[in-house]
């Protein structure tokens, strides 16, 4: 099997500092917060802005402080979110690709999120793969939902996204595909052959998602967008520590941990 990549999806837009006391908010604790998950095995931070008082921003200033402060720091691959918060306008959300970071979310379809709805319509998705495409940044492609692989297989025919894909499956968002094996297995049959995987299981679904995940090959999203805890209602203490339990898993089941230049190769990141 191939080395396995873990992503840290350091703080999202919807947590809260009330829910989560170690949620990183400024660029320097976000930069902090992304060498310790790199320090234990993390060769990808996925990333949102946040502005002083906590709230999401899609504001290029504040990706631009978070991606310099990163660099300076570890050679960990950096995936600015285009997703930002369900509210953000599609001007706004795009505005982080300007940065060409590496790598930059994709999501090819709407669907409910909780009480809102994240809005991806056709014309969005395929405005932000243009410009995806024109800055040369890889896309993950962020699947809520098994019709939004068709969506990204679009791209491809029109030429705006090339193969091979890589997919991020969250699954557990209140309101889209639940958190199952079954349903786990399902999208990765369901995707363009020769395309990668990873799983992000939201809640209490993201341990026992990512051990599926590791045994099949597939590679494995944690961090306090998506699971706040370490154990039943016990705070995680940070990112970290949810990345060394997937490292720790990953050794039990003999799967090696990916560095970001051997996370790049498997990503074809050029
Ligand atoms: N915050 C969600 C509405 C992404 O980062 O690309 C969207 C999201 C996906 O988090
Ligand atoms: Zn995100």
């Amino acid at each position: 099997m191939e080395k396995l990549i873990i992503t840290a999806a350091l703080n999202g837009a919807e947590v809260t500092k009330d829910a989560q006391p170690n949620l990183p908010i400024t660029a320097e604790e976000i930069a902090v917060e992304a060498e310790k998950a790199y320090k234990v095995g993390a060769s990808i931070v996925h990333i949102h802005a946040r502005k002083e008082d906590g709230s999401p921003t899609q504001d290029i200033e504040y990706y631009r402080e978070i991606k310099e402060r990163i660099e300076r720091r570890c050679p960990v691959i950096i995936q600015l979110s285009t997703g930002g918060a369900t509210w953000h306008s599609a001007e706004e959300r795009l505005q982080p690709v300007d940065l060409e970071p590496e790598m930059a979310t994709l999501s090819t379809g709407t669907c409910n999120f909780g009480n809102n709805v994240f809005m991806n319509s056709q014309e969005y998705i395929i405005k932000f793969a243009e410009k995806m495409k024109e800055k040369g940044v890889k896309a993950e492609i962020e699947v809520f939902e098994p019709g939004m692989i068709a969506n990204a297989e679009y791209l491809v025919k029109k030429g705006l996204v090339e193969e091979p894909l890589h997919f991020d499956f969250v699954l557990g968002v209140p309101g889209a595909m639940p958190a199952s094996a079954k349903n786990l297995i399902f999208m990765t049959e369901s995707i363009p052959q020769g395309s990668t995987w990873t799983v992000a299981g939201i809640g209490r679904h993201e341990t026992s998602l990512a051990m599926i995940a590791i045994a099949m090959g597939g590679h494995v999203r944690v961090g306090f967008e998506d699971n706040i805890y370490f154990y039943k209602g016990e705070l995680a203490k940070s990112n970290a520590q949810l990345v060394a339990r997937v490292v720790r898993i990953a050794d039990e089941l003999g799967r090696e941990i990916a560095t970001p230049d051997q996370a790049r190769k498997i990503l074809n990141i050029k």
